[in-house]
Parts: structure tokens; sequence; C-alpha cells
């Protein structure tokens, strides 16, 4: 018998075992109807939990009592659920699917720069509706450690929110809001790690056992030094090293980012066990998607990179497993910016055939994108994409063109090979174009993560800077404008055409450049990531309603592409795939979504800044009969046999 066959039968087995017990249990706790769907859901994910766990953990605990301990978890966060979310729950129970809808737009934000603070966010809500939001990631918002703090990522309360945003019933309230209006909030979770000053760290400071084995803490060099051989640096300028000697802990604590950031032990089940009840009690705030930050990191092993480990994997498949029963209506998200070969396993492509997150971003796509409107060359894009496996089915990808990070060049040796060039060149190319550093570039960004050692480097800016909008302003010349934001116009239009769920990064809609403003703050000044978290420019939204300005163009350009998603069912993420095609004008990204009910949408995408044409046997090869622009964008036109696609233009064709 395989493992997997003897896990799956001890699965099943300890279930058998307890089922009474449990029934019992939930019967008294909850109300006939609630206390049976509970023992269902439980019944359906009981196999997944307890093979994730038994995985990770079968050396150090009593699996089936250690998952009765979480089981206790699933009841009380059942319990106390609000009448609101339970309605959820029962709706999304029935309707699994709810996220693929082709209508789903994302926007994402700090809820300080968008709008001051919760409360503000109310207040903006329409301003999200005008953009067809109806998904809203606020970045992160629990309470963070005082002075520098990574942005947010280095929390020493995950159960209260960070006083200068409110409170959590702020929270609350600001969630059940957002759902009246059809949005769903997401929110950050740093799993990875706490700050130092968290209660756990400062404990295993104070020296008590329990609190040190939370966290990956060494009395000398030796299993540093073991480690460092092959461990890369995430931040090898702001925080070089992996370790770092803390006097009070009297050790080498495992700091894969700042030196403030402690990672967490997984290894050690009860940090496990701590976790779920912090991802359940953000489920009873009213969270809907929970994003773990920097999952790939949650596994060390020796002689590895210590990313993407399979045992990280089964921590979210035991995670969703659970989450499922305590709180259906809750979505996970993979934060795993992570070479292409290994994205789409966080969606649970792989052979445990667990599920593991519901969404994962799309990094390559993105990379390869602005890979594209440099080089004026999409053929990259085509084999970089053509070699991504399709997410399982019931999970799918944010796509996205900015977020708050930097844009690490993940373009493979092997993808740049195929296409005539070398990887590391390309990724140094990259670097000095959109850092403005090379000839003709129309980009203005910076150099982030600088690695003397490797010669990589990674890059900050705003969408609007990297595509051109910074510098044809300072130049104040209308043609480059008309370029830039034509450029950036379409990078959204392909992620908003391409399936998943599109994400929107705060002020890209209007075009926001890069700020300069960090550099006078000395917890900031040496993080230029920075420059592309903004405040919003309310001045500057405020003339989205006037068609002659730079932020009435963009922004009613985001308006068109969320309504045609609306009018588009080819992008139902349901039933349908998507595939890059392979075609002869190399300035042409083609792909093709195919969906077996409402037929093709063939999207083509010039990245060129002069006009381009695509033979018309395209639209046959995709299948289309009567080919048809449904953006409605760009004047395109099909004569003499091609397809005729102004400079940096797309163009949606589906059947007419
Ligand atoms: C994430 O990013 C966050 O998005 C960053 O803002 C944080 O600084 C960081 O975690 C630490 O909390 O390496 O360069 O594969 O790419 O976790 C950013 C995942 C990062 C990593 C990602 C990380």
């Amino acid at each position: 018998m395989g493992a997997r066959t003897t896990l799956r039968a001890d699965a099943r087995r300890a279930w058998r075992e307890r089922r009474q017990r449990w029934a019992a249990a939930v019967g008294l706790a909850l109300d006939r109807r609630e206390a049976d769907r509970l023992v269902a859901r439980i019944e359906r994910w009981y196999p997944d939990a307890y093979e994730a766990l038994a995985s990770l953990y079968a050396g150090e605990v009593d699996v089936p009592v250690f998952l009765d301990s979480q089981l206790e978890t699933v009841l009380s966060t059942v319990r106390g659920r609000s009448q609101a979310l339970r309605a959820l729950d029962e709706a999304r129970e029935v309707d699994p699917e709810w996220f693929l809808d082709e209508a789903m737009v994302g926007y994402v934000c700090y809820a300080d720069r968008f709008a001051g603070d919760l409360r503000g966010v109310i207040d903006r809500i329409g301003y999200l509706e005008e953009l067809g939001v109806t998904y809203l990631h606020l970045m992160p918002l629990l309470a963070p450690r005082d002075g520098a703090n990574d942005g947010g990522y280095a929390v020493i309360d995950y159960r209260a929110v960070d006083p200068a945003l409110g409170t959590v019933d702020d929270l609350r309230d600001l969630g059940g809001v957002l759902r009246d209006h059809g949005i769903s909030l997401c929110i950050d979770l740093v799993v990875n790690h706490t700050a130092r000053e968290h209660a756990w760290a400062r404990r295993a400071a104070a020296g008590e056992q329990r609190y040190r084995d939370y966290y990956l803490i060494y009395d000398d060099r030796e299993l540093p030094d073991a480690y460092e051989r092959t461990l890369p640096e995430v931040f090898p300028d702001l925080a070089p090293g992996n370790f770092t000697w803390v006097e009070d802990v009297g050790g080498w604590v495992w700091t894969t980012f700042h030196d403030y950031q402690w990672d967490l032990n997984y290894a050690n089940p009860d940090v496990f066990a701590e976790m779920f009840s912090i991802i359940c009690d953000l489920a009873n705030v009213g969270v809907e998607v929970i994003r773990l930050d920097a999952v790939p990191f949650m596994w060390k092993r020796m002689g590895t990179d210590c990313q993407n480990q399979p045992e990280a994997h089964r921590l979210i498949e035991g995670f969703r497993a659970l989450v499922r029963m305590a709180a259906p209506a809750v979505l996970c998200k993979a934060e795993a910016i992570v070479p292409p070969g290994q994205l789409v396993q966080y969606l649970g492509a792989h052979d445990t055939q667990r599920p593991e997150c519901d969404l994962a971003y799309h990094n390559q796509l993105m990379v390869v994108l602005w890979s594209s409107v440099a080089t004026r060359d999409a053929r990259l894009a085509t084999h970089a994409l053509a070699r991504m496996r399709t997410p399982p089915p019931h999970t799918t990808w944010m796509t996205y063109v900015r977020c708050h990070d930097d844009i690490g060049w993940a373009i493979t040796q092997e993808d740049a090979a195929a296409t005539g060039v070398d990887g590391f060149g390309h990724r140094s190319f990259l670097t000095d174009f959109f850092a403005g550093d090379f000839p003709g570039s129309f980009a203005r960004g910076a150099r982030f993560g600088c690695n003397p050692d490797t010669g990589d480097a990674r890059t900050s800016g705003t969408a609007a800077s990297l595509a051109g909008i910074e510098q044809a302003v300072d130049l104040d010349d209308p043609l480059l404008l008309d370029a830039a934001v034509s450029r950036l116009l379409l990078l959204y239009a392909i992620i908003f055409g391409w399936g998943g769920i599109p994400l929107v990064y705060m002020g890209d809609e209007i075009g926001l450049r890069n700020d300069r403003t960090y550099l006078e703050d000395p917890t900031r000044a040496e993080d230029s990531r920075w420059m592309h978290r903004p405040h919003m420019d309310w001045a500057a939204a405020g003339r989205r309603t006037q068609p002659g300005t730079l932020e009435g163009r963009l922004f009613a350009g985001f308006r068109r592409l969320a309504e045609a998603r609306t009018s588009t069912p080819q992008l139902q993420e349901m039933a349908s795939t998507v595939r890059p095609l392979h075609h002869d004008n190399p300035h042409v990204l083609a792909w093709v979504r195919s969906h077996p009910r409402f037929g093709a949408m063939l999207g083509l995408a010039n990245v060129d800044d002069s006009a381009q044409a695509v033979a018309t046997v395209l639209c046959g090869e995709a299948g289309l009969r009567d080919p048809e622009d449904v953006l409605r964008m760009w004047p395109a036109d099909a004569r003499d046999g091609r397809i005729h696609l102004p400079p940096l233009s797309v163009v949606w064709v589906t059947d007419g």
C-alpha cells in the first residue's frame, strides 16, 4: 500500500471513530440545520485536513487528537459567526464558483493612503463602484510594530487593527458595508513571520521555552552557516543574510526578511494551531479573502533555498481544508511570487490532489507584459505563457499589472533562450530599461534589491511612471503622452481580458506617478518600493469626469474595461481555458479563451508603437466565424485579409 492510501485509510478510520462524538457535540452547540451543515462539511474536508496534518506532524503529535483540537476551533468559529456571515456561507456553499464570474474586478490600496482610515474607506465606496469593483484588497492593516515595519508586514498583534486605521469594530463595519455593495474584503495575513515585538517573540526572549519553539533560534553559527550556503537573500541590500543575532534571546534568529521580522517555526504544530485560530477570528470579523503572505518561505530544509518546499503546500492545504469547515465563504489567496514553474502549485496543481489556495497571483503574466512593452515584441510572452499549466477547477489567477512590491524579473533562462536571448542579459536589460537607464526608454522607475554578488536587481515605480506617463508629463509632450496612456491601458486591457480576477492597483486608474516623498522618512528612505505607494490624489481623481484630461482618459478606459468584462461571458473562469497563440507578427500578443457554451474570445494586443496587422485566419484558428471587437477601445479594422491594430492597442474579438 502506498503512503497516500495508508493516510487516507487512517483518516477514514479516525473520522469513523469520532463521527458520533462530533455529531453530538455539534448538535449541542448549534441548531439542527446549522449542525447538520457543519457535520457535513467536517465530513467532507476531514480527510484533506488529516492527510495534510499527518504528513507534517505525524512524528510530533497524535494526529487525530491534534485535529480534534482544530475542530474545537472550527466549532467555536461557527458558533461565533454572525447571521449575515452564516447566510454568506450558505450562499457560497451552493455556489462555490462565485468568484470565477466575469464581473469580478479587484482594487488594491492602503486604507490610509486611499481614504485616511477604515471609516474613510466607507465614504469612498461610490468611487470603487464607478470602477466596477467587486473585490477590495486593503494592504496590511493589523497592528504593526512602531517605526520601520515593512509596510505593515511586521505585526505585533493579529487580533488588533492598526490604531491609526481604526479598530476591529471598524473593520467589521467596513466588511459589512462592502458586502452590502457586493464587494468582498480581502486583507493580508502575515503568516510567515511576526514582528520581534509580538507577544510570542517577547516571551521567547524572556526565556519561555514554549515560545522559543515558535521561532527558529540557534545558539551558534553552525546551522545558520550551513543553511546560508544555499539560501538566497530577499533584501540583499536592506537586510543582508537570513539570521539575526538577538541579545535577549541569546541566539541567532531566522529572519528571512528584515531583522525585526522573525520567521515562525511551522515544524511546531502549535504554530499551525495559533495561526488557524487567527484566520478564524478574521473570518468572523467579515474578511472574505485571506491573503497569505510569503507562503513559499514557511518551511525550511537544509541544502535548499527554503522556498516552495512540499511542506509549505501541506500547510496551506491544512489551513484551506479547516477554513472550509469553519467559514466556507472564505477564500485563501497565496502570495507566492516564485518562478513560473512553481506558481500553479499554490492553486493545488500537484500530486496530492488536495485543494490548496483558491487564488494566486499570476506573476508570470505581469512580468512578461512589462518585458513585451519594453522590447515591443511579444514572443517571449507567448512562449512563457504557453508553458504555464492551467489552474485546477474552482481556482483562478489574480491578474495584475502593478502591486505594492518591486517587480522581480522572473524570466527563466529556458524561456529567454527559446526566443534567442540570454536570461541574465535580458533581466539586466529590463532593470536598466525600467530604471530609465537604457537609451530610448520611456520608463522612470528605480532599481530595488541590487545584489552585487549575483548582479540581480528588481524594479520599483508606479505603473504610470513605468509606462511612460511621467516622462511624457515632464517633457510636456502630447504625442508621448498619447503613447504612454495607450501603453498603460493596453497592459490593463490584457489583464482584464486574460481571465481570472484583474486587480487595479490604486492610482493606476488616474495615472499616479512616482512619489518621492518617502526619501524624507528615515524609516522608509532605503526602500524604493515606497515610490509606488503614493497617497491617493483626490484632486486629480476629481478630473476623472473631464474627457480631455489624463485622468479622464484613463478612468474612462478603466470603466470601459470593467463594463466590457460583464458583457463577455467568455471571461468566466468556470469552464473556460486560455492559451496564447503563435502567429507571424512578433509585435502582437494573441491569446484565445474558449468557453464550451459561449465560444471563443481572441485577444490581440499590439505592443509596438506603430500600427501592426495579423492575418484574419487567426480568428478561424481561434474558432471564430463572424469576428467582432467587443472591447471597442481602439479603432481596429479588418481589410485585405488582415486585422489592423493601431499602435499600442488591444481588441477582444468574439463572434458577433
Ligand atoms: C511579501 O513579499 C510582501 O508582499 C512584501 O511587501 C513584504 O515585504 C514581504 O512579503 C515580507 O512580509 O519577497 O520582495 O514569494 O515574493 O513574500 C517581496 C513571495 C517578497 C515573496 C514575497 C515577498
